[in-house]
C-alpha cells in the first residue's frame, strides 16, 4: 500500500521537499505544495541557479524560466523573466489568470507587476562577483560543466492520488542573451498527466527539449513501465544518439507514478533527488549511464 503524500524533487533541497509537506499536511493540494516548494529555492540567494541570486546570462542579466501543471492538465510558463524572484508563482498565474499558457520577457514582467509582484534587482553581490571572474576568461563557447546544475523541478502526489509538478530555474549560467530553456516548455522540463504520473528533469536544457523528455518519461510509464525504467530508456535516447556529445554534458530525471513509485537518473554521477515520504527527507543519489 502506498503512504501518501509523496514529494519529490530534482538534487538536494531538502527545506524546499519540507515546505512542500508541510502544505500538503496542512489540507494544500499537490499543486499549493509545489508552489511553495519551488518558491523555497527561489528565494534562497545562496542558489546560483534558481531565483534571487542566479547567476546572468553573458551580459548580466538574470532571467528565469518556470512553470507550473496541475491535476487537471492546465499548465501555465514564463520564459525569459527578469526582476520578479518567484517565477513560479507568476507561472501559476499565468495559469489561473489568463487565457494563455506562457508569457515572455516584458509582457511577463507587465503581467507580473500588474498581479501585485514588486519588482527587485536578482543579481547579488556574489553572483556578480562569481560572473565578473568569469568574464576575465569568457570564452563565448557555451558552458558545460555537470556540477553547474541545479534548476529544482519538483512532483508531488497529494492525499487525494493527485498529482502536480513545477519547475524553475535562472537557466544555464552565462547563457546567450534570450536562451531559453527546457525548464518552461511543457514537456520538456515538465510533465504532468494525472492518471499516469509526472517527470522533471534537469542538466542541459537543449538536450532534454530535443528529446521531449518529461513527455516522453510519462508515455513510457504509460506504455506499462516503472518510473526507474522510464527515466533510464528517456536517458538512453540521449546518449545512444550517433555522434551524441554525452560525457560533456548532464541530463538528470525524476519521475512518479500514479501508485506513488518513484525514479530518477541521469547520464553522470552526482545526480540526486529528494524524497519527502512517510516521514522521512531524505536525499537519494541517482544511478547513472556513465560508469
Ligand atoms: C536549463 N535545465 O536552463 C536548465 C538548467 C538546469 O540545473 O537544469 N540546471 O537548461
Amino acid at each position: 500500500k502506498v503512504i501518501l503524500p509523496v514529494v519529490i524533487a530534482t538534487w538536494n533541497v531538502k527545506k524546499a521537499t519540507a515546505k512542500a509537506m508541510e502544505v500538503l499536511q496542512a489540507g494544500g493540494d499537490a499543486t499549493d505544495a509545489v508552489e511553495q516548494g519551488c518558491k523555497i529555492e527561489e528565494a534562497n540567494e545562496k542558489g546560483q541557479t534558481v531565483g534571487k541570486g542566479g547567476l546572468p546570462d553573458r551580459d548580466g542579466n538574470v532571467t528565469l524560466d518556470a512553470c507550473i501543471m496541475d491535476q487537471h492538465g492546465n499548465c501555465g510558463s514564463v520564459v525569459y523573466l527578469q526582476n520578479i524572484t518567484h517565477a513560479v508563482s507568476v507561472a501559476r498565474k499565468v495559469m489561473e489568470e489568463t487565457p494563455h499558457v506562457m508569457l515572455a520577457g516584458e509582457g511577463a514582467k507587465e503581467f507580473a507587476i500588474l498581479q501585485g509582484f514588486e519588482p527587485e534587482d536578482l543579481l547579488t553581490e556574489a553572483s556578480k562577483k562569481t560572473w565578473e571572474k568569469w568574464k576575465v576568461e569568457a570564452n563565448y563557447e557555451p558552458i558545460i560543466n555537470i556540477e553547474n546544475h541545479d534548476t529544482i523541478g519538483m512532483l508531488a502526489l497529494d492525499k487525494n492520488g493527485d498529482i502536480s509538478g513545477a519547475c524553475t530555474t535562472s537557466g544555464l549560467a552565462y547563457k546567450m542573451p534570450g536562451r531559453v530553456g527546457d525548464s518552461p516548455i511543457i514537456g520538456s522540463g515538465l510533465f504532468v498527466d494525472n492518471e499516469i504520473g509526472a517527470c522533471a528533469a534537469t542538466g542541459l536544457g537543449e538536450e532534454v527539449i530535443k528529446t521531449v523528455g518529461s513527455f516522453l518519461v510519462v508515455e513510457l510509464m504509460r506504455q506499462g513501465k516503472s518510473p526507474q525504467a522510464a527515466c533510464e530508456e528517456a536517458i538512453g535516447r540521449i546518449v545512444n544518439k550517433p555522434h551524441s556529445d554525452y560525457k560533456n554534458f548532464q541530463v538528470g530525471y525524476i519521475a512518479i507514478n500514479k501508485s506513488g513509485e518513484t525514479g530518477c537518473y541521469s547520464i553522470h554521477q552526482y545526480f540526486s533527488m529528494t524524497k519527502f515520504q512517510d516521514g522521512i527527507n531524505e536525499q537519494i543519489q541517482s544511478d547513472y549511464f556513465n560508469k
